[in-house]
């Protein structure tokens, strides 16, 4: 009999669901100094890890060692070192009750390029990958299929297909929509079209009806910045990020939709109560300016959004997105431009909203969930962030409306993309060439 009354403890405490419960048990504190090599290490043994539970029999040994220092006395001598932070903001210590790390990796499918996910009604996963193409992945059984009739794309560079998301009703009405980038001579554009999915056999399709119904303006020159992710929230409004295009000053020119967070309704119009509607043109879809490069976009339980972007050389940012506000790009940040030319920080400029946290070194944060499933209790409420240079999955916590850095999972790859399935399992997409699809389950 391999189970410990302790981990039956654990057991028993995960099934009642208690988001923070605290054990007597340093050895699972988290330090950011230590953990996201840790779990490298352990995660590049094998594509499928089992975890031993923290709580092990050994645990009780754990209180002597000094394994986990406080995460802010650790980081007051490093302060002193160097100007550079690891994480900024404050935000809650919790300790909780779950194996370490609390996920096993199983890797389901491998595509190309891939850059997006969501789940169709069925249970089926709709991938996009970056050259054009939109799969079908029966997650059952790993096979993967097509869905034609996308849009020709404007391939290369960090632009390509883009997002995929349902509309809220699709179970009616078969809806889907696609960001991309289009080309228009030598200079690009991000755009969202809605069309409608006919499925056909196999894990294959048709995409029809396909209507444009916004664009990045002005199209500019070069291929990066686009940022073009999407959500739906609950009130059937269209979230679109639009990236600063690597220009800087779009960003805060309100003649432009570039730099910033768009709200639509589903049809592609502005909506009437959208805090620039007044002005007309390209204002009239603004909900918040002064942005970089946002590629996460999520709601949480309480109906909040929060947007990540990526900062310059260092600053990468977790924004709550709050109507009409400015986030100060490219005028404050809390990284330099690249190269070292300084930027002054949010600090200097209280009338721009500042991150409730943010990473130098960066994390170069792509895709974002905040979960809400059963199948991982500890986790719920918890933000995902996929880490391209971090080759992590970085889980943030919120406490209101602060957040931290709560923990890190090195992948061993960039992950490009994160993403709930039905059943709370939590899916990654890595990037590049022969990406994975990951699904990540509880251990044991
Ligand atoms: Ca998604
Ligand atoms: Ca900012």
């Amino acid at each position: 009999m391999r189970l410990s009354l302790t981990a039956l403890a654990c057991s028993a405490l995960l099934l009642t669901a208690c988001d923070d419960v605290i054990v007597e048990n340093p050895a699972v504190e988290y330090t950011p100094e230590t953990a996201p090599a840790a779990a490298a290490t352990r995660l590049a043994v094998s594509p499928r890890i089992r975890a031993q539970p923290a709580d092990a029999p050994a645990a009780p040994a754990a209180p002597a060692a000094p394994a986990a220092a406080p995460r802010t006395p650790a980081r007051a001598p490093a302060l002193a070192a160097e100007p550079q932070r690891v994480t900024g903001g404050p935000g809650p210590r919790r300790r909780v009750v779950e194996p370490d790390p609390p996920f096993v990796s199983t890797p389901v499918a491998t595509l190309n390029e891939p850059w997006a996910m969501a789940f169709l009604p069925d249970g089926r996963l709709l991938v996009t990958e970056k050259n054009g193409t939109l799969r079908l992945v029966n997650v059952a059984t790993g096979q993967v299929g097509t869905i034609t009739g996308v849009p020709r794309v404007a391939y290369g560079g960090q632009g390509g297909l883009g997002d995929v998301i349902l509309h809220p009703q699709f179970a009616s009405n078969r809806r889907i929509y696609l960001s991309y980038v289009e080309q228009s001579g030598a200079i690009y554009g991000a755009v969202v079209v809605r069309a409608q999915l006919d499925l056909g056999s196999g894990n294959n399709g048709n995409l029809t009806g396909i209507t444009r119904i916004w664009e990045q303006a002005p199209k500019v020159s070069g291929q990066g910045h686009f940022s073009h992710r999407l959500a739906f929230d609950a009130n059937r409004k269209l979230w679109i990020t639009s990236g600063d295009r690597q220009k800087f000053d779009p960003a805060q020119d309100m003649g432009g939709n570039l730099g910033k967070l768009i709200r639509l309704n589903d049809d592609g119009t502005a909506p009437s109560d959208n805090p620039f509607y007044a002005q007309g043109g390209n204002a009239a879809q603004v909900w918040t300016l002064g942005h970089r490069n946002p590629l996460g976009i999520a709601f949480d339980a309480e109906g909040r959004l929060w947007s990540h972007e990526m900062g310059p050389e260092g600053g990468d940012e977790l924004n709550l997105i709050l109507r009409g506000r400015n986030y100060g790009w490219p005028l404050v940040s809390e990284g330099n431009h690249y190269g070292g030319g300084p930027i002054p920080r949010h600090s200097t400029r209280p009338d721009f909203e500042a991150p409730k946290e943010w990473w130098t070194p960066v994390i170069a944060p792509a895709g974002m969930i905040i979960y809400s499933g059963n199948l991982f209790r500890t986790f719920r409420g918890d933000a995902f962030i996929g880490g391209l240079a971090s080759q992590a999955l970085v889980r943030v916590r919120f406490n209101g409306t602060s957040a931290s850095e709560y923990r890190r999972y090195g992948m061993g790859r960039r992950i490009r993309d994160v993403e709930q399935g039905p059943d709370g399992a939590i899916w990654l997409l890595e990037d590049g060439g022969n990406g994975r699809l990951l699904k990540l389950t509880p251990p044991g």
